[in-house]
């Protein structure tokens, strides 16, 4: 059996999305999610001039060899471009398998461990009484967890929250916009969200909260710790991860959990934070983080520590991400939860879908390999459009982390 094209699509049905297809000889063919949000041409470039070449003439059923001719063979490994590029062919060859074995991909892993997929969704609001009204909405939805990002009073912008109040998609079309950052006006305000989070709705549901590495390591430890009587299930990114030392700072003064990874590519970027237990939750996802083959390495290294998995799973990463994670999922022992965020209809309707959302939790489906597919031609009708994440300042202008 042998691969006889590859080919790079990219297409904007509501956002920017990098999708590539493999085709054997045999007439199947297998798709892979290649989007990095914001620097999508990057990944399309590399796959395009650089994998796809190389992928002709191989035996797509060989996935592992596969995986280390790309990594080891660039010579220059790791890097979220490398890594997402590596990761699209990994999941186009588990798809190729799936429909080969006409099993779905969780079947090839090793099976079913749960039910259904627990995920989280995104209640945000401009200001408190909106924050909760979304929060009601998800429990209405059913979710059993609920992420909670809320405006902070005297600050223009907060991170998850859109202006107009709809569905959340942080990159803009245009340059990148500019957003402004207090740490001691949200410190001060948080502890009184959650506070009133378990007034009003209890402790049934789990509780969740992206801070997006904003904070200094005393400061992170400072929030985990206020936050401490509202059991949170995480307090997530709560300082940037490149010093991983910091985190024992956090550790030392609170028990709130932490989550941190979506921005990791590699096994070695999270090693420190899980060999010295200081997370909670792995946050790689198949995309980022170098496809099924190199997330189920982490998941199983992390399982050694009782860390669980927690993949972020945002309208950037494309419904074909969405399906590899929820087989991921279903199989994965260490399973904590996954993210869900939603797509607009436009790029539901481009990935053809046999995932679905109920009450909460999520199925992979059980059609051949991922149960995605893209519809090509309409993925045509929405050419590709400059979009860049936004950057934060603080208030006398300083740039921070976003
Ligand atoms: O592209 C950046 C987003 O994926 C990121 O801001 C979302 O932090 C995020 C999350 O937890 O979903
Ligand atoms: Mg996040």
């Amino acid at each position: 059996m042998k691969i006889i094209h590859a080919e790079v699509i990219v297409t904007c049905p509501g956002r920017n999305f990098v999708t590539l297809k493999v085709v054997t000889d045999q007439g199947v063919y297998g798709i892979g999610d290649a989007t990095l949000n914001g620097r999508e041409l990057a990944v399309a470039s590399y796959l395009k001039d650089h994998v796809c070449p190389v992928l002709i003439g191989r035996d797509p059923r060989n996935i592992e060899d596969t995986w280390q001719y790309l990594y080891k063979g660039a010579y220059w490994r790791r890097g979220p471009v490398t890594m997402s590029a590596i990761a699209a062919v990994d999941m186009a060859l588990w798809d190729i398998k799936g429909k080969m074995a006409g099993m779905p991909l969780y079947q090839l892993l090793g099976g079913a461990s749960r039910e259904r997929v627990m995920v989280y969704g995104h209640a945000t609001g401009r200001d408190l009484p909106e924050a909760l009204d979304k929060y009601a909405e998800h429990i209405d939805q059913g979710f059993q967890a609920i992420r909670i990002q809320c405006g902070v009073p005297g600050m223009q912008s907060v991170y998850g929250v859109t202006k107009g109040g709809g569905a959340y998609e942080p990159a803009t079309k245009g340059w990148p916009q500019e957003e402004s950052w207090s740490s001691e006006k949200y410190l001060d305000f948080i502890p009184r969200l959650f506070e009133a989070v378990r007034d009003r709705f209890g402790f049934e549901t789990h509780l969740l909260h992206d801070v997006h590495h904003r904070l200094t390591p005393i400061e992170a430890a400072r929030l985990g710790k206020a936050l401490e009587p509202y059991r949170l299930f995480w307090m997530e990114d709560p300082t940037p991860a490149e010093n991983q030392e910091a985190f024992r700072l956090i550790r030392q003064h609170t028990v709130t959990p932490i989550a941190v990874g979506e921005i990791f590519n590699s096994i070695w970027d999270c090693k420190q934070l899980i060999e010295e237990q200081l997370i909670d939750y792995i946050r790689t996802t198949v995309t980022h983080a170098g496809g099924i083959t190199h997330m189920r390495r982490i998941a199983d290294f992390a399982s050694m520590y009782q860390v669980r998995t927690g993949a972020h799973g945002p309208s950037d990463l494309s419904p074909v991400c969405m399906g590899a994670a929820l087989h991921f999922d279903l199989w994965v022992p260490n399973f904590g939860v996954q993210e869900y965020m939603g797509y607009p209809q436009a790029a539901l309707d481009v990935f053809p879908h046999a995932w679905e959302f109920r009450q909460g939790s999520m199925h992979p489906g059980d059609a051949p390999g991922l149960g995605v597919d893209i519809d090509e031609k309409l993925a045509a009708r929405y050419p590709y459009e400059p979009a860049y994440l936004p950057v934060a300042r603080l208030e006398d202008g300083t740039l921070w982390n976003w």
